[in-house]
């Protein structure tokens, strides 16, 4: 049987009965565990682009302060101000209200995106493909080096490496590149009057104004993702409330800044929170005996090594303390004992997909080698009819095709490649369902 991972686009929270799950077991709770054990959930919380909104021009009514702050949207003024009372029951006071709602719309996009989250089926090595693709090797190396002392200092106050840090901040965000642009108060109102999760976008919103009324960011600064992540590594309100740090000193928790250091810090003190042991591997890669099974059993790396799981090495992993085994494509692809930093970085995103995809970034920006056994992925071939739709494919984007027959030869393969490389793949060549997949979405 294929291992498949149900992988969707957009940020966290996406599905599923959020009332089971705890903003405090998971930054962004993952709702729904994989439910067999060759299913595995995972967010990609990473691809989320940005947009501006355009302002609108539309006659704005009168608040009750006097100040302009109705929504146009009239469910949505109704549902404001009932907020308004329960956030003040809480201690929120009114100018504060009074700003963070001032300019605020009713936004059908961010609802349309929490109504129809895109979900596809997804291969654990088309997810760590993109997660770990070459191109986010380098940049993490790069990012890792223009700031090495703020990462070293974090390291030494937390006890968090590096390499993990920067890893956490490439799959959030891509270094800081795509924080999220959406006004936050906005995103969460619309979400908690008209989401499928109202209880839960309400809490985050109630969150989201204390930041504000603790004077950590202003309105206009407070932005996110369309579900109210913030920032360089994209903290939730609720889990910012609880966990981020000024770490510049300046008074103010800013993970929204070009500097990117309180975020970073913020990070670093999430995972130390969570029992991050310094010094320990999140996990390794293993050899397994053919044919064996492994369960969720935890066991010590000596244990494991009399019933033939070693390292690639061939000898017996070192002792990190008590691990499982991790086989996200079942037993034909690569194999990982995982350590008790595994389930550390799953309190970030609370899915094994996405600690392996962090865990093994930070390898590779520390200069680690790929995931050695081939994925099963070459196990997929293209029908006839693929085959030739992968051809159309590629001459539609410009790549050399002689012609459409579904015949692949030898310049097939290296016009696959090309196309591989262009999109920071893997160039393997292979004219399969992953390659026919990365056509059709790029
Ligand atoms: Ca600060």
């Amino acid at each position: 049987m294929r291992a498949r991972l149900l992988v969707m686009t957009g940020v966290a929270l996406l599905s599923g009965d959020l009332a089971v799950a705890s903003v405090t077991e998971s930054l962004r709770p993952q709702m729904r565990p994989g439910s067999g054990s060759m299913t595995v959930d995972v967010v990609i919380s990473v691809e989320v682009p940005g947009r501006s909104l355009r302002p609108r021009t539309r006659p704005e009514a009168v608040w009750d302060t006097g100040v302009t702050l109705a929504s146009g949207h009239a469910g949505l003024d109704g549902w404001i101000k009932g907020f308004r009372s329960r956030a003040a029951s809480v201690g929120i006071r009114r100018d504060v209200l009074d700003r963070a709602f001032r300019g605020v719309r009713y936004d059908p996009e961010v609802v349309e995106k929490d109504r129809n989250q895109s979900e596809f089926k997804r291969e654990i090595w088309d997810y760590l493909d993109a997660a770990v693709s070459p191109t986010r090797v380098e940049d993490g190396q790069t990012a890792l080096r223009r700031h090495r002392r703020t990462l070293d200092r974090i390291e030494a106050h937390y006890g968090v490496e590096k390499e993990i840090v920067t890893a956490i901040w490439g799959m959030e965000s891509t270094y800081g590149t795509r924080l999220g642009d959406l006004p936050l108060v906005q995103s969460l109102a619309t979400l908690a009057y008209d989401g499928r999760r109202g209880a839960f976008f309400e809490k985050q919103l109630i969150a989201a104004l204390q930041i504000l009324q603790s004077g950590d960011v202003t309105p206009d600064r407070m932005k996110g993702s369309w579900a109210g992540a913030m920032g360089h590594t994209q903290f939730m309100p609720t889990s910012y409330e609880a966990y981020a740090v000024d770490f510049t000193g300046d008074g103010r928790r800013d993970v929204w800044s070009d500097d990117p250091t309180d975020a970073l810090a913020s990070t670093a003190a999430y995972l130390k929170r969570f029992g991050w042991r310094k010094g320990m591997p999140w996990g390794v890669e293993v050899r397994v005996p053919r044919g064996a099974a492994f369960g969720s059993a935890s066991r010590m790396p000596s244990e494991w090594a009399a019933r033939g799981v070693v390292g690639t090495d061939g000898r017996a992993v070192r002792d990190h303390g008590s691990a499982r085994i991790l086989q996200p494509a079942g037993p034909a692809g690569a194999s990982f004992m995982v350590f008790a930093n595994f389930d550390v970085i799953k309190r970030y995103n609370n899915a094994d997909a996405y600690a392996l995809g962090v865990g093994h970034l930070a390898d590779r920006i520390a200069g680690g080698p790929s995931i050695q056994p081939s994925w099963p992925r070459g196990y997929e071939p293209l029908t006839f009819a693929e085959r030739k739709e992968m051809q159309r494919r590629r001459k539609r984007k410009g790549f050399s095709v002689e012609k459409i027959d579904g015949i692949i030869g030898p310049n097939t393969v290296a016009a696959i490649r090309a196309f591989q490389r262009s999109v920071g793949a893997e160039a393997d060549g292979l004219p399969s369902k992953q390659l026919l997949g990365l056509l059709r979405r790029s």
